[in-house]
């Protein structure tokens, strides 16, 4: 039916059919960025034939789709080619590292190399003679011991490292860490790289990586290797959580002596503090870009409709538009996420407004047509009068409990209503929450209602969001890509992200609208600009000459 037809993506990443989930490996490889991501050829849901989907793209965001890359074909992973990563060895060759499953469902690590590296496509991949090249250890679980990642080579020791995630006896998340010269003989080190602080089960799909907190190199991405003996270096150790299901990271030192990476703040530890994205949002893996020199995030965004209805639409999953990731400079205590420019190519038809008021508890419709996918940035600032006066006696305001953006305070909630229907009984909040505590501090929560993103039933819908930094002089700012069932939102340029899925019945194909609202008892909220963007799609633009290879 057309409700179901019209949540396909426009700019999203997403194979013709069935169902994707983790992205497993990017780089950029003679001309082309090549991306693996976990793929069920057979259905719309995850199950044991798992394998790896390949595509390939000039800009991270027009994919030409090309035949799976693996799928399980040997006992080391009968049971489904599970995550990995992959590596551009210094010497210029390309190698795999993955998760197999074996017939008796353990977890073991598999190396595969391109069958021809003079392939700019990589289309044909070789397992190694030699799989599994690891089994679990002793005292680690077989079912609790995967996605090795990522793969970086130790001058001082001229040996490989690679890590693993798993978990200890407490239910402690750990990140084991191996060396090896040839990656068929691997040495355990004793020490783990991190034990989480607190007991939230197993690390899947780890990563560790370099940010530098000052000067010129904090405007790039940085590699693995870079030299960190001249200071201004953190790294970042994120890690999946498989029972919580949300990504988290934490800033904090690697110890190249002793292999030990430290929080910063032990109290906002991997596991407990930071979130890539406050939303949905999964699995996710970052890749130096060797050609722009950045680094790049992606996660999967799942369903939350049902699976029947995913058996309807014959696909399931979304994967986020590309990321980049710096270091906060300003408040040195968060990443700043933001989507990769060349999504910015898609934009046409743009429209600005600018000064726009919205008084205490009214909504005004933005007039831009069809609304379903868009690129929208927006700033918005509070009356003084009411920032200098109002004193919120409850600043324990949190996203997910709040009720969402109905509920209404004296400096919020305000902000953006996207998917909405013509009366707003379908409509998705994205919107800060201001509020003055006793002590006078300003906090600033930025959530994503989708409590009535959609009308119909079988839908997990939440209120999702954190505080975020609200530097002195700043503006309120959100960044929201719109895209059918897919919205992305970022506040303070990328200081905290929120992914929703939705799916809207009615405020949909010509009847998608877009609102600015301002829900606070007191505060006069002006949107100072808005500009929003009609984004093309992406699915129909095919590298002339290539797609009659396959
Ligand atoms: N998905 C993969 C695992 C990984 C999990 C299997 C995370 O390797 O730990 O599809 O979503």
């Amino acid at each position: 039916n057309e409700m179901l037809t019209w949540q396909r993506s426009g700019f999203h990443f997403q194979p013709a059919k069935n169902f994707q989930s983790d992205p497993n490996a990017a780089m950029y490889y003679k001309g082309w960025y090549h991306f693996f991501y976990q793929y069920n050829p057979t259905g719309t849901a995850w199950d044991y034939t798992i394998s790896w989907g390949h595509a390939v793209s000039r800009d991270l965001i027009h994919w030409l789709h090309l035949p799976m890359a693996m799928v399980p074909d040997h006992w080391y992973d009968a049971k489904g080619v599970w995550s990995g990563y992959s590596t551009l060895l210094p010497d210029g060759r390309v190698i795999v590292l993955y998760t197999g499953g074996t017939p008796e469902l353990v977890q073991v690590q598999n190396l595969a190399v391109p069958a021809d590296a003079s392939d700019p496509l990589l289309l044909k991949w070789k397992k190694s003679s030699v799989n599994p090249i690891l089994v679990p250890p002793p005292g680690i679980g077989t079912s609790d011991f995967r996605d090795p990642f990522p793969i970086w080579y130790n001058e001082t020791d001229s040996n490989w490292h690679v890590l693993i995630g798993s978990k200890d006896s407490n239910h402690h998340g750990i990140v084991l860490l191996y060396k090896t010269k040839d990656f068929f003989n691997f040495t355990l080190l004793p020490s783990l790289l991190h034990t989480s602080t607190q007991s939230v089960g197993m690390f899947e799909c780890v990563d560790l990586y370099p940010v530098a907190t000052g000067g010129p190199l904090s405007n790039r991405g940085l590699e693995m290797s870079v030299d960190l003996s001249n200071g201004g270096i953190k790294h970042v150790l994120k890690a999946s959580m498989d029972e919580e299901r949300h990504d988290y990271y934490a800033i904090g030192t690697f110890d190249l002596d002793s292999f030990k990476w430290t929080p910063d703040d032990p109290s906002i530890d991997v596991g407990v503090g930071l979130r890539y994205d406050w939303g949905k949002f999964y699995a996710s893996k970052t890749f130096f870009d060797t050609e722009k020199q950045r680094r790049i995030l992606w996660g999967y965004v799942g369903e939350v409709d049902s699976k029947d209805d995913d058996k309807m639409k014959g696909w399931a999953t979304l994967q986020n538009i590309p990321r980049t990731i710096l270091l906060d400079t300003k408040t040195q205590s968060n990443l700043i996420i933001w989507p990769v420019e060349e999504v910015e190519d898609l934009r046409t038809d743009g429209n600005i407004f600018n000064d726009i008021k919205i008084g205490a508890g009214s909504s005004v419709q933005l007039d831009i047509g069809a609304a379903s996918q868009l690129d929208i940035e927006a700033e918005f600032e509070l009356d003084n009068s009411a920032l200098d006066g109002a004193i919120e006696a409850d600043v324990t305001y949190n996203c997910s409990t709040s009720g969402g953006a109905a509920n209404r305070g004296l400096l919020g909630p305000f902000g953006l209503l996207v998917l909405a229907n013509q009366d707003l009984t379908e409509q998705t909040a994205t919107y800060f929450y201001v509020s003055r505590g006793t002590d006078g501090d300003l906090r600033t929560h930025f959530c994503q209602d989708e409590l009535r993103s959609s009308k119909a039933g079988d839908i997990v819908k939440r209120v999702v969001g954190s505080v975020v930094p609200v530097l002195h002089g700043e503006t309120w700012s959100l960044r929201i890509l719109v895209d059918h069932s897919i919205i992305e939102s970022f506040a303070q340029r990328g200081r905290a992200v929120a992914t929703s899925r939705v799916y809207p019945t009615e405020a949909i194909y010509n009847k998608a609208r877009l609102f600015l609202f301002n829900n606070a008892t007191d505060a006069k909220v002006t949107a100072k600009s808005v500009k929003i963007w009609h984004m093309n799609s992406t699915h129909n633009h095919p590298f002339p000459g290539l797609e009659s290879l396959f």
